[in-house]
C-alpha cells in the first residue's frame, strides 16, 4: 500500500517534470532542456520524500476512509512535489552558504563539475518551478490564491530562519555565549518547522476545503514537532552512521556533518554549553567553529565525554510524550491521526 502511493507519487514527478521541460512559456534548446532535466533529477526526487508523501497521507486522513478521486490523488501528489521542489531549491542554496561537501550520498549539486555558481540560478529556477506548477493545476481551484499565499508566507519564514541561522555564526566576533536555547528554538522554528511540518499539513487541509485560520492550534503543534525534528537533524549532523545520513565521505575526511567548523547554533553545542565544567568550556570555545579535522575530533570527543547522545535519547522520548498528548487532546480524530502519522514518521529516525 505505501509502496503503491510511493510508485504513484513518483509517476506524478515524470509528468511534472515533463511539463516542465515543456513550458511554452521559454523556448528551450536541446541543450537548456537537458539542463534542467538533469538539474531536476539530481536535486528534486533523491530525499526521502516525507513531506511530500505526507501531503498525500494527510489528505486521506481528512478526507476520512473515502475514496479519492484520481483527480485529487494526482492533485495532492502535485501539491506534495511543489514541498519537494521547495525543499530542493532550499538546500541547493543551503549547501553552498555551509559550505557542504554532500547531499542524500551524493555532491552537493554546486560541486558537480560544471555547475559551480549555477547552482544559484538553478536553485531560483527550482523556486520558479513551484509557481508554474501551482498556475498550471491549481489556477481554477477556489483555495488556489489561499495556496499561493501559503507558499508565500512559508517561503518568507524559511528565508528568514535561513538568515538567523547563517547570521548568529559569524554576528561580530564568533562567541559561544550567546548560544542558548531559545536562539537555537528561534532558528529551527523559521529554517525548518514551517516548510517541513506545518506546509504539508496546510496544504491538506486547503485541498480539503478547510480555512487556515480554524487551524491555529494544528500548526502550533506542527511547529513543535518541526522543533523537534530539527533537533534531530542537528544531532545526526554529528552522530549518524555517515552511509545511512548520505554524507559519506572519503576515509581520511571522517566528517559527516559540517555544523560544528560552521559554528553553528546547533542543539549540541547548547546542551554541551550547559553541562560544561569550567575547563571543558574551554576546550568548546578552542575548538568550535574550526575548519581542522583535529579541532573538530576534539569537539566531538567533548560530545562523547558530556553523553550527549544519551541527552538527546532523553529528549527524543520526552518530547514524543509530550506531543502525543497534546495530539490527543484535539477534538477532531481525523487531525488526529493525520498529525500522529506524520509523528510517527520521524520517531527515532536514523536519517
Ligand atoms: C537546512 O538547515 C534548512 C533549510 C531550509 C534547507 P541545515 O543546514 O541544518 O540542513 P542540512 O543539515 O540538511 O544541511
Ligand atoms: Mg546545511
Ligand atoms: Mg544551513
Ligand atoms: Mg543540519
Amino acid at each position: 500500500m505505501a509502496e503503491d502511493l510511493k510508485s504513484t507519487f513518483l509517476n506524478v514527478y515524470s509528468t511534472l517534470k515533463s511539463e516542465l521541460l515543456h513550458d511554452p512559456s521559454f523556448e528551450f534548446t536541446d541543450e537548456s532542456r537537458l539542463w534542467v532535466e538533469r538539474m531536476l533529477d539530481y536535486n528534486v526526487p533523491g530525499g526521502k520524500l516525507n513531506r511530500g508523501l505526507s501531503v498525500v497521507d494527510s489528505f486521506k486522513l481528512l478526507k476520512e476512509g473515502k475514496d479519492l478521486t484520481e483527480e485529487e490523488i494526482f492533485l495532492s501528489c502535485a501539491l506534495g512535489w511543489c514541498i519537494e521542489w521547495l525543499q530542493a531549491y532550499f538546500l541547493v542554496l543551503d549547501d553552498i552558504m555551509d559550505n557542504s561537501v554532500t547531499r542524500r550520498g551524493q555532491p552537493c549539486w554546486f560541486r558537480v563539475p560544471q555547475v559551480g555558481m549555477v547552482a544559484i540560478n538553478d536553485g531560483i529556477l527550482l523556486r520558479n518551478h513551484i509557481h508554474r506548477i501551482l498556475k498550471k493545476h491549481f489556477r481554477g481551484k477556489p483555495f488556489y490564491v489561499d495556496l499561493v499565499d501559503l507558499f508565500n508566507e512559508v517561503e518568507f519564514q524559511t528565508a528568514c530562519g535561513q538568515m538567523i541561522d547563517l547570521i548568529t555564526t559569524f554576528e561580530g566576533e564568533k562567541d559561544l555565549a550567546k548560544y542558548s536555547l531559545p536562539i537555537h528554538r528561534r532558528i529551527v522554528q523559521y529554517k525548518t518547522a514551517y516548510y517541513s511540518f506545518y506546509l504539508p499539513v496546510a496544504c491538506a487541509l486547503l485541498m480539503a476545503g478547510e480555512n487556515l485560520e480554524n487551524h491555529v492550534d494544528v500548526k502550533n503543534v506542527l511547529v513543535d514537532m518541526g522543533i523537534y525534528f530539527q533537533v534531530q537533524d542537528d544531532y545526526l549532523d554529528c552522530f549518524a552512521d555517515p552511509e545511512t545520513l548520505g554524507k559519506v565521505l572519503t576515509p581520511a575526511n571522517a566528517l559527516i556533518g559540517t555544523d560544528i567548523e560552521d559554528f553553528k547554533c546547533s542543539w549540541l553545542v547548547v546542551k554541551a554549553l550547559e553541562r560544561c565544567s569550567k575547563e571543558q568550556t574551554e576546550i568548546l570555545y578552542e575548538n568550535y567553529g574550526k575548519p581542522d579535522p583535529s579541532n573538530v575530533a576534539k569537539v566531538k570527543e567533548l560530545y562523547k565525554e558530556l553523553d550527549l547522545e544519551g541527552v538527546f535519547k532523553e529528549y527524543e522520548s520526552k518530547s514524543y510524550e509530550k506531543l502525543i498528548g497534546v495530539i490527543e487532546a484535539h477534538q477532531s480524530k481525523a487531525i488526529q491521526a493525520v498529525l500522529k502519522s506524520f509523528l510517527a514518521k520521524i520517531y527515532k529516525r536514523q536519517k
